[in-house]
């Protein structure tokens, strides 16, 4: 039988040192397999030592915390549907929502470069690669590790995605922005400059 895994992270009066960090960048491709082989699709962020200095020095493992997309207005969840059942564009902007990732080697597919996925906590009508993506990196979950066959893989990750809900659904873990919560998370709605003039 497997061990019973805790199903919250942290203590409840908020998060622990080095806790939170930040990552950013556009989606990449990455081999297919996240949700062909298991139904979970991962959004990939470049691995970059210069743009995210701590990334080097953390250990591989599974992660979560709140993710922020800048979906386009080309994307249909970037609409809403009204009472009167027309569609309207929302404002453009970064929207925010829970996540859990994996950084480093996937053991399961023995890959040799490390890699930053992100698994986010909501159901996507199409895919959002291109797409600017920040991560504000709130606790550690457990370590990679190598699974008999994918359906361990999967139920695994499904814990996870249970843990960081749990973990996340808490005053000091949930976020200003998103009317839950305490903390600051105003990085990840920033627009910059050129965010503003752009026009997409
Ligand atoms: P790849 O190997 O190219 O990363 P995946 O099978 O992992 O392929 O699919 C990832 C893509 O699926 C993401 O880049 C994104 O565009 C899309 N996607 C749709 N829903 C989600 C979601 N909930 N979380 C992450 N990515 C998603
Ligand atoms: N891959 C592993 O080999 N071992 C793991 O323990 C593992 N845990 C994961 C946890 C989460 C939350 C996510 C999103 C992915 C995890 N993966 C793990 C990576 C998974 O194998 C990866 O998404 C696929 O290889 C597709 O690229
Ligand atoms: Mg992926």
């Amino acid at each position: 039988m497997a061990v019973p895994r805790p199903r919250i992270i942290g203590p409840s009066t908020g998060l622990e040192k080095p806790y939170p960090l930040q990552m950013e960048g556009r989606v990449i491709r990455g081999f297919g397999r996240g949700s062909r082989d298991l139904g979970i699709p991962t959004a990939n962020l470049p691995v970059d030592d210069h743009l995210t200095p701590w990334i080097a020095g953390i250990k591989s493992g599974v992660y979560f915390g709140w993710a922020s997309l800048r979906l386009p207005s080309s994307h249909p969840n970037q609409h809403a549907t009204t009472s009167s059942g027309t569609t309207m564009a929302k404002a453009m902007g970064f929207r925010i929502y829970p996540m859990v990732m994996s950084i480093g080697r996937n053991n399961f597919y023995n890959n040799t470069t490390r890699s930053a996925e992100v698994h986010v906590l909501h159901k996507f009508d199409a895919d959002f690669y291109g797409v600017e993506m920040r991560l504000l990196v709130m606790g550690f979950i457990r370590e990679m590790k190598d699974y008999p066959n994918v359906e361990a893989l999967i139920e695994d990750i499904e814990v996870d995605c249970d843990v960081a809900r749990q973990s996340l659904d808490r005053e000091a873990w949930a976020l200003r922005e998103t009317g839950k919560g305490t903390l600051d998370g105003s990085w990840l709605v920033r627009e910059t400059a050129e965010q503003n003039r752009a026009v997409v």
